[in-house]
């Protein structure tokens, strides 16, 4: 972020709110964005089984309100809608565009609406309305609750004794992960097409929660099984166990494929937690 007074200033910040419907119209009427890419949500699938109403609301309903702003207020743009992998739930794998949604939690039925209401506006209004169904996207800058984080940051902490042990849910558990550069991508190039559609964004791969926490801690030189600890609060009520994308329509249409493979990403985001303590603990060390 750069103050707007800053001439290099190319990002700029408004305010508004996914529950407040006049409130998006205005901004839309006073921006006129060419493109939108509608990310925002109540985003944790444990989360949305603790505050159900508020993820149908945000995260549901947050997008039929974006929707109609759009077409109340006339204005001419293309809209990203971010789906997700976790629509697909409990159907089984490979997941592609065909596969019917099975979703298992209060957050991914939210995002079945959200993907149905947007292809709707589509076929309704002729709106430019496009559903990116992303499979799991990570990188150092993915939230600290989700598991990928949690396990590199915990690492980095053990690492410099700054933590004894790193609290898990279901371990088994399989997701299809990517890095978010290359995901970002993805989204940018389906809404530079002549024609609105539906991908799915996938690497094509699956890997355990477990294969995760081995690779990252190996990445720092310990033992997982050594810190490890499995709390039941971390599990959910009802579990996605297994993600496998099926990218070959992005592939084929968007001639889209990602470059950073699994464990370069796993070594990504324990280079960057462990680089981010240690300047943490010299700073601390500078400080007495
Ligand atoms: O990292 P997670 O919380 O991601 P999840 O639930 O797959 O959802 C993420 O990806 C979706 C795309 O498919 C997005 F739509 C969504 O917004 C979000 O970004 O959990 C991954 C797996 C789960 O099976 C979970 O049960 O890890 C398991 N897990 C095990 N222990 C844990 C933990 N997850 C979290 N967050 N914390 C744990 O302690």
């Amino acid at each position: 972020y750069k103050d707007f007074h800053d001439p290099e200033a190319r990002v700029y910040l408004h305010y508004g709110d996914l529950s407040v419907s006049g409130q998006l119209a205005y901004l839309l009427h006073d921006i006129e964005p060419d493109e939108i890419y509608h990310l925002g949500a109540q985003s944790h699938v444990r989360v949305s089984f603790d505050m159900p109403e508020y993820t149908g609301d945000i995260t549901g309903l947050g997008t039929l309100r974006l929707l109609e702003a759009i077409h109340k207020t006339g204005i001419k743009t293309r809209f990203y809608q971010a789906s997700s992998s976790e629509m697909f739930g409990a159907a089984p794998p490979p997941q592609s565009e065909a596969t019917p949604f099975q979703p298992q939690s209060p957050y991914a039925a939210a995002k079945v609406y959200a993907y149905y209401i947007a292809r709707n506006y589509r076929e309704a209004y002729k709106m430019f309305a496009c559903n990116g169904i992303l499979f799991n996207h990570e990188s150092p800058r993915r939230g600290e609750t989700f598991v990928t984080r949690k396990i590199t940051m915990a690492l980095a902490r053990i690492k410099h004794g700054l933590q004894d042990k790193l609290f898990l849910g279901n371990i088994d558990a399989k997701r299809d992960w990517g890095f978010a550069g290359d995901y970002v991508e993805a989204m940018w190039l389906m809404l530079q097409q002549p024609k609105a559609d539906d991908f799915v964004i996938a690497t094509g791969e699956t890997h355990s929660v477990k294969e995760f926490l081995k690779l990252a801690f190996e990445r720092a030189e310990l033992d997982w099984k050594k810190y490890v600890a499995i709390d039941k609060r971390y599990f959910r009520p009802t579990e996605v166990e297994l993600l496998l994308g099926d990218p070959s329509k992005a592939k084929k249409v968007l001639k889209w494929k990602p470059k950073v493979g699994f464990k370069q990403l796993v070594h990504m985001m324990v280079d960057a937690d462990m680089a981010m303590v240690e300047k943490e603990v010299y700073g601390l060390k500078g400080k007495r």
